[in-house]
C-alpha cells in the first residue's frame, strides 16, 4: 500500500522522522510550494527563492536515491494554492491509504494538519520532529514544576547548562570546560580597524535557482527586499561545504567580535548558518559537533566554541520551548501595551538615523542582518518607541531569511520587546545611542549627534531611552534589575523631564515616523 511523505519547506533533511521508513518504489514523497504560504505574510523575495529551490534541490535528491517525489511547483497547472488542497489532491492521485508528516513548526501549520485528518480520504500520522535536541517533553518537565504549575518567567541560562550536561558539548567530569557555563563577558569587543574580515564563500545559482529566480521576480514582483544577487548554498553539499568553511575561517573570531557592527559589514565572523539550519539542510547538532571538534583540535578558542554553542543549544532550543509553552496567547501579548504603527521606513530604510539605515538596507539586500543589529538597533528602536508588537513581529517575519514564525516570536516578543512582561528576559534590552556608538562606526557618518543628549541635532535614541522608562515607570519599578537606572529616573529635574518628554514629542510624531499601512 503507498505511503505518502509529506515533506513541508523547512523540512529538507534527509533523516527527517517521516522519512526513516520511507522505502523507494513503495512509498511516493509529497512536497507542494503553494501560495498560501509564500502569501501568509508577504515574505523577502530573497527567502521564498532560497526555500523553493532548496527545496526542488531536495526532491532532486530523493529522487536519485530511487524515490518517485510527487512535486507541486508553484506554476503548475491546477496548483489549488493551499497545503490542504495539495495533499487532498495528491491522495487521490496516487492512491495512498496512509500519509505521514513530521509535525509542522508552527501552530498554526500544525493546527491545519490536524483539521486535514478529518477530510483526508487517508490516515495522516504526524511524527515528532527529532532534529530538536530538546522533545516538548523534555522542554516542558524542565520548565514546568512537579504539580504541573506554570512558571512565572524563565531564563535562558539554567536551560542551556542542562543541555551541556545532556550534550556533554564541553564537559570534563561533569564541570563546564574552562571552569565557566559562560564566557560571554569577553565576546564584546568592538572592532578595531586592522581586524580582517574573512570573505565567503559563494554559490552561484545553477539551472534550477535560476529558473526560481525567474519564477520568484515575476509572482513576487511587490514583496519586499532584492532578489539579485543570489548566491546561497541551496543544497545539502553546499550547505555542508559552507559549514566547513565557516568552521575553519569565521569560527575562531566569533566569540570576539559576536556583539560588534560595522557598515557594510553585514556578517563579520557570524556563521550565517540559521536560514540552512532552520530549513533542514543543516542539523544543529553537526554544527555543534564540528565547532566543539575545532576547539579539540586547537583550530578554535573556548570563548568562540561556548558562544556558539550556546547560541544552539542553548537559545534555539529554549525559544522554541518558549514558543510551545506560551503559544497560542503568546501571540498576542503586549505587556507594555505599545501601539504606535511600525514606520514607514522599515520598509524603506529612508532614515536619518544611521545605525536603522544601514540595518534596515543590508536586511533589503540580504534578508539578513546578525543578533546585535535585531536586537540592539532595529529591536531597541521598536521597544524605545513604543511600536506595536503586532507590528513588529509581522516585519521580522517577512525580512529574514531564517524566519518560522517558532523563532521569530519568542525573539521579538520576549527579547526584543519585552512584551511578554519578563517571562523570557530579566530586563528591556533598552539601550541609548552611547552603547550603538560603542559597537559600531554608524555614529560617525549619522545626521544625528551622538554625544547630544536633547535638541533636533541629539540622537533619539538618547532621549527616547529616558521616555520610554518614564512612560514605563509603574511596570519597571517592579523590576529590580533595573533599580539603578529606575533610581536615576527618579533624581532627574522637573526640566529635564519635560525635555525629554518634548524632544520625544517631536520626535515621534515627525514625518519620518508616519506609519505604513501594509508592504
Ligand atoms: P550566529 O550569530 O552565527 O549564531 C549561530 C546560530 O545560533 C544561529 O545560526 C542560530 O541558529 C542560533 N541562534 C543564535 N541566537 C539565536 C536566538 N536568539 N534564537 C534562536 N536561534 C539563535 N533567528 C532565527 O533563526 N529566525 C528568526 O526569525 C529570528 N528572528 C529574530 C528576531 C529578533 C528581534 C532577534 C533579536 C533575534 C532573532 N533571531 C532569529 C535570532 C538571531 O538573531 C539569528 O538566529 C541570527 O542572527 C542568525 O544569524 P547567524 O546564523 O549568523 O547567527
Ligand atoms: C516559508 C515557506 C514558503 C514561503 N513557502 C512554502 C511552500 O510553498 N511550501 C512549503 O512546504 N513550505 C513553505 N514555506 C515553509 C513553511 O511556511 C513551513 O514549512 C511551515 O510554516 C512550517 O510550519
Ligand atoms: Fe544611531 Fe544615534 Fe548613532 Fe545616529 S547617532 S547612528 S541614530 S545611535
Amino acid at each position: 500500500q503507498t505511503c505518502l511523505r509529506f515533506v513541508l519547506g523547512d523540512q529538507l533533511s534527509r533523516d527527517l522522522s517521516s522519512l526513516a521508513d520511507a522505502v523507494p518504489g513503495r512509498d511516493v514523497i509529497f512536497m507542494a510550494e503553494v501560495m498560501a504560504e509564500a502569501t501568509s505574510v508577504r515574505h523577502h523575495k530573497k527567502k521564498i527563492a532560497f526555500l523553493f529551490s532548496a527545496m526542488r534541490h531536495f526532491a532532486e535528491e530523493l529522487r536519485a536515491e530511487g524515490f518517485e517525489v510527487d512535486y507541486l511547483a508553484l506554476d503548475a497547472d491546477g496548483n489549488p494554492g493551499s497545503f490542504g488542497a495539495a495533499l487532498a489532491e495528491a491522495v487521490s492521485r496516487t492512491g495512498a491509504s496512509r500519509v505521514v508528516m513530521t509535525e509542522p513548526s508552527e501552530l498554526r501549520v500544525l493546527d491545519a494538519a490536524r483539521s486535514w485528518r478529518e477530510e483526508l480520504a487517508a490516515d495522516l500520522e504526524i511524527r515528532a520532529d527529532s532534529r530538536f535536541l530538546a522533545s516538548h517533553e523534555d522542554f516542558v518537565s524542565w520548565a514546568v514544576d512537579d504539580r504541573g504549575a506554570q512558571p512565572k518567567s524563565l531564563r535562558m541560562e539554567y536551560f542551556y547548562r542542562e543541555m551541556r550536561r545532556r550534550t556533554g558539548y564541553l564537559m570534563v567530569d561533569g564541570e563546564p570546560e574552562g571552569g565557566q557555563w559562560n564566557f560571554d563577558s569577553q565576546n564584546r569587543k568592538p572592532l578595531a580597524g586592522d581586524v580582517k574580515i574573512p570573505e565567503r564563500p559563494r554559490y552561484p545559482p545553477d539551472a534550477v535557482t535560476k529558473e526560481v529566480l525567474e519564477l520568484v521576480g515575476d509572482r513576487f514582483a511587490t514583496h519586499f527586499g532584492d532578489l539579485d544577487p543570489f548566491d546561497h548554498p541551496v543544497t545539502r553539499a553546499d550547505a555542508k561545504d559552507y559549514l566547513d568553511w565557516f568552521i575553519a575561517k569565521a569560527l575562531p573570531g566569533f566569540g570576539d567580535w559576536q556583539d560588534a557592527m560595522k557598515e557594510g559589514e553585514p556578517l563579520l565572523f557570524h556563521s550565517h548558518l540559521s536560514a540552512l539550519i532552520n530549513c533542514g539542510l543543516l542539523d544543529p547538532r553537526e554544527c555543534c559537533d564540528a565547532a566543539v571538534k575545532a576547539h579539540a583540535a586547537g583550530r578554535a578558542p573556548l570563548n568562540a566554541v561556548e558562544g556558539f554553542v550556546r547560541q544552539i543549544i542553548g537559545w534555539r532550543e529554549f525559544i522554541r520551548g518558549v514558543y510551545w509553552l506560551k503559544m497560542p496567547d503568546y501571540a498576542h501579548a503586549n505587556a507594555l501595551e505599545a501601539t504606535r504603527p511600525l514606520p514607514g521606513f522599515f520598509w524603506t530604510g529612508e532614515t536619518r538615523m544611521n545605525c536603522l539605515h544601514q540595518a534596515i538596507s543590508e536586511t533589503k539586500a540580504h534578508a539578513y542582518a546578525h543578533h546585535i543589529q535585531r536586537l540592539m538597533v532595529l529591536g531597541n528602536f521598536c521597544l524605545l518607541a513604543g511600536i506595536d508588537p503586532a507590528e513588529v513581529q509581522e516585519w521580522f517575519l517577512v525580512v529574514y531569511h531564517d524566519a518560522y514564525e517558532w523563532v521569530e516570536m519568542p525573539n521579538v516578543v520576549g527579547m526584543a520587546l519585552y512584551a511578554d512582561g519578563g517571562f523570557l528576559a530579566s530586563k528591556p534590552y533598552a539601550a541609548s545611542g552611547a552603547y550603538i556608538d560603542r559597537m559600531s562606526d554608524y555614529c560617525a557618518g549619522c545626521r544625528f549627534d551622538v554625544k547630544k543628549k536633547a535638541g533636533e541635532e541629539a540622537c533619539p535614541f538618547n532621549y527616547l531611552y529616558w521616555d520610554f522608562l518614564m512612560r514605563n515607570e509603574r511596570q519597571l519599578r517592579q523590576n529590580h534589575r533595573m533599580g539603578v537606572i529606575m533610581g536615576s529616573l527618579g533624581k532627574m529635574t522637573p526640566d529635564r523631564i519635560e525635555e525629554i518628554k518634548a524632544d520625544s514629542a517631536r520626535f515621534l510624531d515627525s514625518a519620518e515616523m508616519a506609519g505604513w499601512s501594509g508592504t
